[in-house]
């Protein structure tokens, strides 16, 4: 037996915060796991520090499934984005361990490739229309293929997806505006100028983050039908997971769903009822490769397909998990890519390639993506939050 003989958590921040789970066996091999939460990084930290390594010690290394169940069903308190982040740490170091034992890519233990190379999207984003297309082509630029668009309502200050030029990490939450009508006038406005700018070719993504009630969502969904969207994305709080019965029988907009969700039961009556076209946790945040494949097999019965979100706040060992399991999948429609800084990468030295839109994943053994200690000490862990958001009344609006 392969036993687990240390498990540890390294926390740090070459620019953002990032949480690493690090797994060693008795026959030498360390394996690695992203753990990151955004805005909650220390709260997972204890979850593993506290709780879950101890239980490691001594456990058979290949028994992946039965430790992912130990965890989630031994636990007693299931799902949450803290458990499940800790959960998916563990779990994925387990899977580089066992790749790196079967001397194989992890994506050869989950079936073997099922396509050449994954479809990533980026993010364009600008105060105005001439921003907004200037970093249109520049992601053209790159061979971005799919492109989400943000740009800011005439009026309002700094608001989600568009980039103000302030820092994003601050000592203390950053406040937001938001204006629900203001917003509602404005997408179609902007998705109209991008189609007569870039043309009918270009696939076209938009994420509201969250911020309508289902009847709005649903009247945006339709004003934006003449757009042709690959997806719009988050249109309401997916804890009412009833509200999309009504979105969806008012538009055939293609709609994405779930960076915040992080279980199956999250998503019963959003696939079962067949409510959504993508679904959008990442292996990080739902349990790691077995949460999200048993997320995404269950999607799979309805044709729906992965859009695994990949903000910067997914370290590059989080991403190559991400790879190996949309490599390996049926239902993988497209992968979420935000480029890292150089200090991120020298952090966590990484195998796969970004090139001209795609993610090529790598057939080094096991995940193929680490962290460097050495470096990672250099960037120690800085207290940091998600922004808040609010109306021009000063009441909290949904972020
Ligand atoms: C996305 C997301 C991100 C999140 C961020 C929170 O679509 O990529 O909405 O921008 O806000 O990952 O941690
Ligand atoms: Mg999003």
């Amino acid at each position: 037996m392969t036993k687990i003989v240390a498990a540890t958590t390294i926390v740090t921040s070459p620019g953002r915060n990032f949480v690493t789970v690090r797994i060693s066996t008795s026959d030498g091999l360390v394996g690695y796991g992203d753990a990151t939460l955004n805005g909650r990084e220390l709260a997972v930290v204890s979850y593993l520090d506290d709780y879950l390594l101890p239980q490691l010690i001594g456990r058979d290394a290949h028994r992946i499934e039965d430790t992912w169940q130990l965890f989630y069903r031994g636990g007693y308190w299931r799902r949450g984005p803290v458990t499940m982040a800790a959960i998916a740490g563990i779990d994925v170091a387990l899977w580089d361990l066992k790749a790196q034992a079967a001397q194989m890519p992890l994506y050869q233990l989950l079936g073997g490739a099922s396509r050449t190379a994954l479809a990533t999207y980026g993010h364009a984003t600008g105060r105005d229309f001439a921003e907004l297309a200037d970093s249109i082509r520049a992601h053209q630029e790159k061979g971005f293929r799919h492109i989400r668009v943000q740009s800011a309502p005439p009026g309002l200050g700094r608001i989600y997806g568009v980039h103000d030029g302030t820092p994003t990490q601050s000592g203390l939450p950053v406040v937001e505006q938001w204006d629900t009508p203001a917003y509602l006038r404005h997408a179609p406005r902007m998705f109209e100028a991008v189609r007569s700018e870039f043309g009918e070719e270009l696939s076209l993504l938009h994420d509201t983050h969250h911020r309508l009630t289902p009847i709005q969502a649903a009247q945006l969904g339709k004003n934006l039908e003449p757009y042709s969207l690959f997806w719009l994305e988050d249109v309401t709080p997916a804890e009412n997971q009833e509200g999309f019965r009504a979105i969806r029988q008012h538009t055939t907009t293609p709609l994405a769903v779930g960076e915040v969700l992080n279980s199956a039961f999250d998503y019963l009556t959003l696939i079962s009822e067949q409510l959504i076209d993508f679904v959008r946790s990442s292996v990080t945040h739902a349990g790691g490769i077995t949460g999200l494949r048993r997320i995404l097999d269950f999607a799979a019965l309805y044709q729906i397909r992965s859009g695994m979100h990949g903000p910067a706040d997914i370290s590059p060992i989080g991403m190559a998990a991400a790879g190996h399991l949309a490599l390996a999948i049926h239902n993988f429609g497209v992968q979420e890519y935000i480029a890292q800084s150089a200090s991120v990468h020298d952090v966590f030295p990484s195998t796969h390639e970004f090139r001209n839109g795609n993610i090529h994943v790598s057939d080094h053994v096991g995940l193929g993506a680490w962290i460097d200690e050495t470096a990672a000490a250099g960037f120690p862990y800085e207290r940091s939050f998600l922004p808040i958001n609010q109306l021009a009344d000063a009441s909290v609006h949904d972020w």
